[in-house]
């Protein structure tokens, strides 16, 4: 993901502005879809689905508010937020606002009282997925906008971790990962620098209330969780590719392990000779520096104490620009922490007190060469719980290994290595053991010319592989995970592309390439999809795992074959029903995707965006701003949703970091609209049309 990029194109389209810092006193009144707010004096109504604001000219100010609700509604009252002059529990209110109830912000001098409608729905018809109020709504002054070295600017990783239960009530909890940059935001996102980046994590913990709180300082002991070491610049986690957590030290606590990088959108500084190179890294690193600080970052991972309090550990080993954190049995009986990065690949051990560094004896494991230095970066590594066998996928497949030449190897990026992946069966103290590999058939390979501008006839020749008949360009087998589709199922892996040439859509999603035409990577704005491809379509292949061979299951276990904007796939089952479901995790535009476990494997999606989307989002004024992530936190089997704004980026947002919210959900995942194949095509191709992807389509 590219934060600089996205900052940018914020600020083209007007959603970020330079806001006044002038006094200015209003009302917002929040509509919420099936009631109007009406008022005697100031304004007429603010209709349903709205947020009004009002200028007010002058203090003390009085009126008279009516909850409006339409047919299938009723008016419950006002939010526990509400301005205090309004009584929550009834439909009307008379605001009386004075300067000693109307206090404003001391540090942006903006003055605001709110004023939101509560309804609930009394048919079946008007019924929402999610209940409303909100269960649960934090305000980001009590989170990071508490942490004295969050005030410059902060920002919210992609999306929460979930799927776990950290005290052990049987009620799942939430990690939300906030990154503290530690100077202001340069005002031109292309500015090339290198702040230091200093995570304050926080843990939110069920309670008996059936709501959650902040638990932080009771598990770790200090208001924050900060995963980043005081050396070096800190880091942000790859949230998006990491595990599940789950106890490794046998105490019943989950572990919970991430790579930290900097990999964060910051603007790289640009290729040039070695001495350009070299001055931008004296000028960033330091005046002795030799090596590009600019992207490491030292590792951490969260251990539980026998209490059940956790410990920051940091691994022994010298910060790295690490892209995945994978952990190994050991003969010790504890964990190896292995951090595959663009370097040598560093090794720490748990010894139960500390991490040491093991990096020379896997240096010494069988294999080690193939699997782990000579692989790649994007791995993925686990052991099944079923039979405690330990694997890691690693992508493309040494020539050596085939026993023969790759096709087109004029064209390849990697002329040594073969399109596809390995697996590697793990043995603690030994190495690895080939299992299997996987490389597509010759015939479906190809040879396609692209361009970089429709202006031009320049083009190059790129190589692409057929994956359920859609054009795959620039193939990256790099996002991958591992379930069990039940406790008792098959092993299944999901084998998905970080393409780097995109795939064609709408009508062309499954067109052969045409040798004589060009092909280009699209943003949107364009008339026809004809000839375009999308970075984000990424086919997804699935295998089973049979006594640690690979076999491609006969239909795609994801009923479109692709999704969209979805590097990250995590597997629950969200209905308990016993069979596995997925979770789709965004970069871009934060949303979560469903998918559903058909009883035999097959997931289908479920459209989350149609379930009155207007319900989560109308109190807020730019919806963009905010990640949105389907939960299943509790029993009942209905599905909650978390949103969160996305973050304080300080120069953009001068009112500091938003809140994060959680609604109980009110909709078994069967009442959500399937979300049929055709249709996501659909609206993909819609979306390139008539807004460009960037996102701005909410496609989930
Ligand atoms: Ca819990
Ligand atoms: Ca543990
Ligand atoms: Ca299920
Ligand atoms: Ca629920």
């Amino acid at each position: 993901m590219n934060i600089a990029t996205f900052l940018k194109l914020l600020g083209s389209m007007g959603v970020i502005g330079v806001a006044s810092i002038a006094f200015q006193g209003s009302i917002i009144v929040y509509a919420p879809p099936g009631a109007s707010v009406l008022a005697n004096s100031l304004f007429g109504a603010c209709e349903s689905g709205s947020v009004c604001e009002f200028p007010l000219a002058s203090l003390p100010f009085q009126d008279q508010f009516e909850i409006r609700a339409a047919e299938g509604y009723r008016a419950v009252g006002w939010s526990r937020d509400t301005h205090p002059s309004c009584d929550t529990s009834l439909p009307t209110c008379e605001p009386h606002l004075t300067a000693k109830n109307f206090p404003g912000d001391s540090a942006t001098q903006y003055d605001s009282a709110k004023f939101q409608a509560v309804i609930e729905s009394t048919s079946a018809e008007t019924s929402t997925a999610w209940q409303y109020p909100a269960v649960k709504r934090w305000a980001g002054k009590d989170l990071e906008g508490a942490i004295n070295y969050c005030g410059e600017a902060a920002i919210r990783w992609i999306g929460p971790t979930v799927d776990f239960d950290v005290n052990k009530d049987g009620v799942q909890d939430v990690l939300m990962h906030i990154s503290c940059y530690q100077e202001a935001w340069p005002a031109n996102p292309q500015e090339i620098h290198n702040i230091e980046v200093v995570a304050a994590w926080k843990m939110l913990c069920s309670d008996a209330t059936a709501s959650h709180y902040d638990c932080t300082e009771e598990l770790f002991g200090s208001e924050v969780i900060n995963t980043t070491s005081s050396q070096g610049g800190g880091g942000n986690p790859y949230v998006h590719v990491m595990n599940k957590p789950r106890d490794l030290n046998g105490d019943g606590y989950p572990e919970f392990w991430y790579a930290l990088n900097r990999d964060d959108g910051r603007t790289a500084f640009p290729e040039g000779t070695q001495e350009e190179n070299q001055a931008w890294i004296e000028r960033l690193c330091g005046p002795d520096a030799t090596t590009d600080c600019t992207r490491d970052s030292y590792q951490s991972m969260l251990i539980s104490n026998s209490d059940g309090t956790y410990q920051v550990a940091f691994a022994a080993t010298p910060p790295v620009n690490c892209q995945a954190v994978e952990v190994f049995p050991n003969l010790l009986g504890t964990f190896d922490m292995v951090m595959f990065n663009y370097g040598v690949t560093a090794v720490s051990r748990w010894t139960g007190t500390e991490f040491v560094d093991v990096t020379d004896e896997w240096h010494s494991y069988t294999n080690y060469d193939y699997a782990i230095e000579r692989g790649n970066v994007y791995v993925h590594a686990f052991t099944d719980e079923l039979t405690q066998e330990t694997y890691l996928i690693v992508p493309n497949v040494h020539e050596a290994l085939v026993g023969r030449e790759r096709l087109y190897k004029d064209i390849a990026r990697e002329p040594d290595l073969h399109l596809g992946f390995s697996l590697w069966r793990f043995d603690a103290g030994e190495g690895f053991t080939l299992s299997d590999y996987y490389i597509p058939d010759d015939d479906d390979l190809f040879v396609a010319k692209v361009g970089d501008d429709p202006e031009s006839a320049n083009y190059t020749l790129q190589e692409g592989v057929y994956i359920h008949d859609i054009p795959t360009l620039l193939p990256n087998y790099f996002h991958m995970k591992v379930t069990r589709m039940s406790s008792n199922g098959e092993l299944v892996l999901f084998m998905q592309q970080e393409n780097d040439g995109g795939a064609p859509f709408g009508d062309f999603l499954k067109q052969p390439i045409d040798e004589d035409r060009v092909y280009y990577l699209t943003n949107g704005g364009i008339e026809t999809s004809q000839g375009y491809l999308a970075g984000p379509l990424s086919p997804i292949q699935t295998f089973y795992i049979r006594d640690g061979k690979l076999e491609e299951t006969p239909q795609p276990l994801i009923e479109a074959g692709f999704v969209w904007n979805t590097p990250g796939m995590f597997f629950q089952d969200f209905n308990g029903d016993g069979h596995i479901d997925m979770l789709g995790k965004s970069g871009h535009q934060n949303r979560g995707s469903i998918y559903i476990n058909d009883g035999t494997g097959k997931l289908s999606q479920r459209r989350i965006s149609s379930a009155s989307p207007q319900t989560w989002f109308h109190d807020r004024k730019d919806a963009f701003n905010y990640g949105a992530y389907p939960l299943h936190l509790d029993q009942d089997n209905k599905l909650d949703l978390m949103f969160w704004h996305k973050g304080d980026t300080r120069a953009y947002e001068p009112e500091g970091p938003g809140e994060i919210v959680i609604m109980k959900g009110s909709w078994d995942i069967e009442e959500f609209e399937h979300y049929q194949p055709a249709q996501l095509n659909n609206d993909i191709a819609l979306c390139y049309k008539e807004q460009g992807w960037f996102g701005s389509c909410s496609i989930f």
